[in-house]
């Protein structure tokens, strides 16, 4: 029996510690552990309640236009005017995520996690002249070959060739990432300061310029999608096959749904989305989507209160990092009192279950080429694949988007603040479900809540010990070579977790929370 800690794991946003028992060279233990403290929900109490929007924009340098679309949504709703939408801020809404998204699944695939499956330091061996395999072989004939090393040695299965075009499509993605980005900035702002998503609309007004600039963009970002992204994504399925059958998980999906098509409808539980809400098991079988069934639990986390689970508007954030049986700085959150994965293979089985056609299509060419059943779809490569299909489905849709916008009309309106009152935001970000609550008391913010998709999927063991989605992914997993664990980090990775989202360090004196020793 043997220990496996990975401490942090890297190619990730933020520290995430993974400990694996190891038994006859299969994982009998897994345990997650967030090791930064969130401080993000006290910083926000007895704040006016549109700071939410720009303060919590920075609780991730990932997906922080999430942030903002949530807190956006959650004043809209607290505010009274989440069906008054002007049609133009919604579709701008829709677009600015859009791009965002797109552009942050593509860092997922190539930046963060190809370098499991491709051998980077190969380049140096091939023949050619390109610049970009040029610049590479500079770095490398160096020896600066961060962030490409250290990494795990043993696993490269890739011919030369198809390794070297991956490599160049690396550096091709850092650009369609830029661009994306430039694109998002048109109507919103630049990262992160994308201050024209807000309550009541967008502060922007789409002009004639701005909407021709725009349809080259998403040209050229729908083209690298179809053309690039989704193809690389088939060619490490191709290799790598035996990733579909490995890093299950719990087999429960959770997702609010994405990109409004409707804004008439105040509830955001049912408002028509391109990613329809709801859950769904590996049984496909559709379920609305309940937000009181959803509850935090801390009995592992290192908080203090209440040790029932808690709905959010509930919710408190205590912190003591010296809690006796605590292991993580992220809580446990549970829908219907069981465990659920958050996530594009959440939002891809979600859609699947309800008959989504555009969605059915999409996995349909994929289990096509690989003549599979959608059982395939419940592993690592199944969430590689649905995240590239995400991708996919929503660049199919920015052109048609940008198409109703109505030039030089108002993207916004206006309103007031309430004494008091409740509101709730939730969309999908890029990783899965995300949702801030928020209580206002005498016009000021007197509760907010956080619940984030790494929350979901990296949480710890819940009141009843049972453990969280990437923990259970882990269990049973067989590790050929216990030196190079590649199948742990592959399943991690696979759920793109993001810790700076889940949990945030606070202590500005730098004091060490807790010491580690890695073995
Ligand atoms: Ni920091 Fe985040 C996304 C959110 S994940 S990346 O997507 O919300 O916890
Ligand atoms: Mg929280």
């Amino acid at each position: 029996m043997g220990k496996i800690v990975i401490d942090p794991i890297t190619r990730i946003e933020g520290h995430l510690k993974v400990e694996t028992v190891v038994d006859g060279g299969e994982v009998k233990e897994a345990r997650c552990s967030g090791m930064l403290f969130r401080g993000f929900e006290k910083i926000l109490e007895g704040r006016d309640p549109r700071d939410a929007q720009l303060i919590t924009e920075r609780i991730c340098g990932v997906c922080n236009h999430c942030h903002t679309t949530a807190a956006a949504l959650g004043l809209d709703s607290a505010f009274g005017i989440a069906d008054r939408i002007p049609e133009n801020g919604r579709v701008m809404r829709n677009l600015t995520m859009g791009l965002h998204q797109i552009q942050d699944h593509i860092l997922h695939f190539y930046h963060l996690a190809a370098l499991d499956y491709v051998d980077v330091t190969k380049v140096a061996t091939y023949e050619g002249n390109d610049r970009i395999l040029n610049s590479i072989r500079a770095f490398i004939s160096r020896g600066q070959l961060a962030p490409f090393v250290p990494r795990y040695e043993g696993d490269y299965r890739f011919s030369p060739e198809v390794d070297r075009e991956l490599v160049s499509h690396y550096v091709q993605a850092l650009e369609m990432r830029r661009k994306g980005h430039e694109a998002t900035a048109i109507l919103a702002g630049k990262l992160p300061h994308a201050c024209a998503v807000t309550p009541g609309g967008m502060t922007e007004v789409p002009t004639i310029d701005k909407i021709s600039t725009l349809l080259a963009r998403v040209k050229e970002i729908q083209e690298f999608v179809s053309d690039v992204y989704v193809p690389d994504v088939i060619k490490v399925a191709e290799n790598y096959g035996d990733y579909f059958e490995i890093g299950r998980g719990c087999g429960n999906f959770l997702t609010y749904g994405l990109f409004d098509l409707d804004g008439k409808d105040p509830d955001y539980t049912t408002r028509a989305r391109l990613f329809k809400q709801g859950s769904a098991s590996t049984d496909l079988r559709h379920q609305p989507l309940d937000l009181d069934q959803i509850n935090e639990w801390i009995k592992y986390s290192w908080y203090e209160g209440d040790t029932a689970g808690l709905h959010p508007l509930d919710g408190e954030t205590l912190p003591n990092p010296h809690k006796e049986g605590g292991y993580s700085w992220i809580k446990a959150p549970r829908y219907r009192g069981d465990v659920y994965e958050v996530g594009p293979l959440a939002r891809i089985t979600v859609g699947y279950a309800a008959g989504d056609p555009a969605i059915k299509g999409l996995v349909q060419s994929v289990l096509n080429h690989f003549e599979a059943s959608p059982e395939v779809l419940f592993s690592v490569l199944g969430r590689h694949a649905a995240r590239a299909l995400c991708a996919l489905h929503t660049a199919n849709s920015l052109q048609d988007w940008l198409l109703e916008l109505k030039p030089d009309q108002p993207a916004y309106i206006d309103y007031s603040i309430p004494e008091e009152g409740t509101g709730v935001g939730i969309v999908d970000a890029a990783r899965g479900a995300l949702g801030h609550w928020i209580v206002i008391k005498d016009r000021k913010i007197g509760k907010y809540q956080c619940v984030v998709p790494t929350t979901w999927n990296a949480s710890p063991m819940d009141g009843q010990g049972t453990p969280g989605p990437i923990e259970q992914a882990l269990l049973g997993t067989r590790v050929r070579d216990e030196q190079n664990p590649f199948e742990i980090v592959r399943i991690v990775r696979s759920f793109d977790p993001c810790i700076a989202c889940a949990v945030h360090l606070l202590d500005h004196r730098g004091r060490e929370l807790r010491k580690y020793i890695i073995s």
